[in-house]
């Protein structure tokens, strides 16, 4: 007999669905049942966590562009998964959630681990949420999940009764009124807009002197379009933090990205500029957009409920990024040289001294600079690195120090920013792509969190992978530091070290002993040699890396609002640190605070 499981799982295969990441639960006995006969047809990845397989699902979806799928028990398997389908909600990226239930003959019955799914459920897949309870719903069940998660790019969720996982199928609901015959398939249309509104567009692009491209997650694979528009228009392009990867560093007119953990040089070019295209992008940050009214913008999202939304721009294109791009090119002129690419590749090679000077801070004795560990790591990026990033000061540096060349992926916990996603995701892009080199990089509260369990997850698999090379860097700094500087220039409250502080940890030795390559780093000199081991080796490997966590981490450009809360953190009196931070902070406020010639402070 063919189980309402079995068909389940036959179904996602017919949609192409060849990896689950979860977790067991008698609430899914009958689902893992049908795994477990499906053999070799689809995958099953155990986690440590029901978030972690949603952080995985979440990551395969972001690196392959296909729909990721995540299991879970009922009651609180299915509480587990919220935080990792929230990630997937606000990155808009496509999940299907699966989750067991209480049998139909105890719901309402208040009996263990019943939970009522449908309300928990409501919001985060409120694109779609279906609870089976007749064996004849599930084959449009699981149409429409995968469906609409990957026409919406969104999380949908199908909820499946335990005692109904394991009725007779009805793969095939009979010909007669009232029931449905869904069918499978799902080709992304090709979207562009009409060509008076592209006119419209060439004509504000066209009269700009000073055009800045900004991008994000949405122009990922549209690279060659986006160099194309800038070209043609002598553009600079800065790019959100999601789509670090969807244009190369290596283009002189790149600034790297935009915002609070961006670059001078992105916010520099941003405020000068006279005209912005934003491509694929709902950057938050308005204070490092223009001014409302000082520029003519153009906003291109394939999603008209992001357009218009950050900033009032000129004219809103519903449009994919590549498809409207490569449409606007024949519209656009080519623009005589008036120096802003020079002018931008100047405030380039500044940003780069700048930074070269931060990561020459002499760190507290017994640690590293954390910029400096960043920098020695840009040197060495192997190429088709994919790079995965964990909510914390690791993020700010690598957002601003790494160099993502052709070829390269990035992601991180955009939207959310949620702690804990570096390492799932990570494993996740090594099952996607396991003959690539995938570095975590995390801090120590991650790694506490959810990083040491998950390496649990790395010694069960990693033998699969044709390079065995995952590295999690932790910038152990032991302390929750991003947090421990935005309490200080937020809010000029001293270091509170019994909310803020880490215990040490050894994770170098922790991961020896589950069979990896642990190094730790304590001396920037060492740091080096450390990287290249690391990028050698024949297994996984943790790189403890020893940072300081006195290190200043200030964004691009300080207001002078926040520098007085800053500067009255420490007339209170940062409890132990004070005079180790004098000389970081002197040195990183001169190189954050606002150029004097011209500019406003505050920017
Ligand atoms: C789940 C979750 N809890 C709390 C936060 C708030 N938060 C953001 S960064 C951070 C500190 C992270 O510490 P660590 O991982 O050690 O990195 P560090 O900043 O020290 O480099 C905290 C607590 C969050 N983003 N997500
Ligand atoms: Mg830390």
């Amino acid at each position: 007999m063919t189980s309402v499981g079995d068909f389940l799982i036959e179904r996602l295969r017919a949609w192409g669905v060849r990896r689950i990441f979860g977790y067991p639960g008698d609430g899914i006995n009958g689902i893992i049942a049908a795994i477990a006969r499906a053999g070799d047809g689809v995958d099953f990845i155990q986690v440590r966590h029901e978030e972690m397989a949603a952080f995985m699902a979440t990551a395969h979806a972001k690196f392959t562009g296909d729909v990721g799928v995540a299991l879970a028990t009922s009651g609180p398997g299915a509480i587990h998964l919220l935080n990792g389908l929230y990630d997937a909600k606000a990155d808009h990226v496509p999940v299907v959630a699966i989750v067991g239930q209480s049998a139909t003959s105890s719901i309402g019955g208040e009996y263990q681990q019943e939970v009522d799914l449908a309300s928990l459920f409501k919001d985060v897949a409120s694109a779609y949420l279906v609870t089976v309870t007749n064996p004849a719903q599930m084959r449009h069940a699981v149409d429409r999940a995968v469906r609409i998660a990957l026409a919406e790019r969104t999380v949908t969720a199908i909820v499946v009764p335990k005692d109904v996982q394991e009725e007779k199928a009805v793969p095939n609901p009979p010909h007669v009124h009232g029931a449905i015959q869904s069918g499978l398939g799902y080709a992304a249309p090709r979207t562009i807009p009409f060509d008076d509104d592209l006119r419209a567009a060439a004509d504000i692009l066209n009269a700009g002197k000073r055009v800045a491209l900004l991008v994000g997650a949405g122009a990922i694979g549209a690279e060659d379009a986006v160099v194309a528009v800038a070209d043609r228009l002598g553009a600079g392009c800065a790019k959100a933090l999601l789509g670090k990867s969807a244009v190369s560093d290596d283009h002189p007119w790149v600034t790297g990205t935009l915002g609070l953990l961006g670059t001078r040089a992105s916010s520099d070019m941003i405020s000068d500029c006279d005209t912005l295209l934003m491509v694929g992008t709902n950057f938050p940050y308005s204070e490092f957009l223009p001014k409302q009214g000082s520029v003519k913008a153009v906003q291109i999202d394939i999603d008209a409920r992001r357009l218009g939304l950050r900033f009032p721009v000129d004219l809103n294109l519903v449009g994919d990024s590549g498809e409207t791009l490569r449409a606007l090119l024949p519209l656009l002129e080519r623009k005589p040289d008036s120096g802003w690419r020079e002018r931008i590749a100047r405030s380039r090679a500044d940003e780069a001294r700048v930074t070269g000077t931060r990561a020459e801070i002499a760190p507290t004795a017994g640690t590293v600079n954390p910029e400096y560990a960043m920098m020695v790591l840009d040197a060495r990026l192997p190429d088709r690195a994919i790079v995965t990033c964990d909510a914390g000061t690791t993020t700010n540096f690598a957002a601003r120090h790494l160099h993502m060349r052709a070829g390269m992926k990035f992601s991180l916990s955009g939207g959310l920013a949620t702690m804990g996603s570096a390492v799932p995701y990570a494993i996740a892009a090594k099952f996607a792509f396991p003959d690539r080199p995938v570095l975590a990089l995390t801090g120590d509260g991650a790694m506490q969190m959810n990083g040491m369990a998950e390496l649990v997850t790395i010694a069960r698999y990693w033998k699969r992978w044709a390079d065995p090379r995952l590295i999690v860097m932790v910038s152990n700094n032991r302390d929750l530091n991003q947090v421990t500087w935005e309490l200080r220039i937020e809010t000029g409250a001293p270091d509170f070290p019994g909310a803020q502080h880490l215990p040490d940890v050894p994770y170098a030795a922790f991961a020896e002993l589950l069979g990896f390559r642990g190094i730790r780093v304590e001396r920037a000199d060492d740091l080096p040699a450390a990287w290249d081991r690391a990028l050698a080796s024949d297994r996984p490997v943790v790189l403890d890396v020893l940072t300081d966590p006195n290190h200043a981490m200030l964004p691009p450009h300080i207001s002078l609002e926040q520098a007085k809360q800053f500067t009255s953190a420490f007339a209170h009196g940062d409890p132990e640190t004070v005079p180790a931070l004098a000389q970081s902070i002197k040195s990183v406020l001169a190189s954050v605070l606002p150029k004097p010639a011209g500019d406003e402070p505050g920017r």
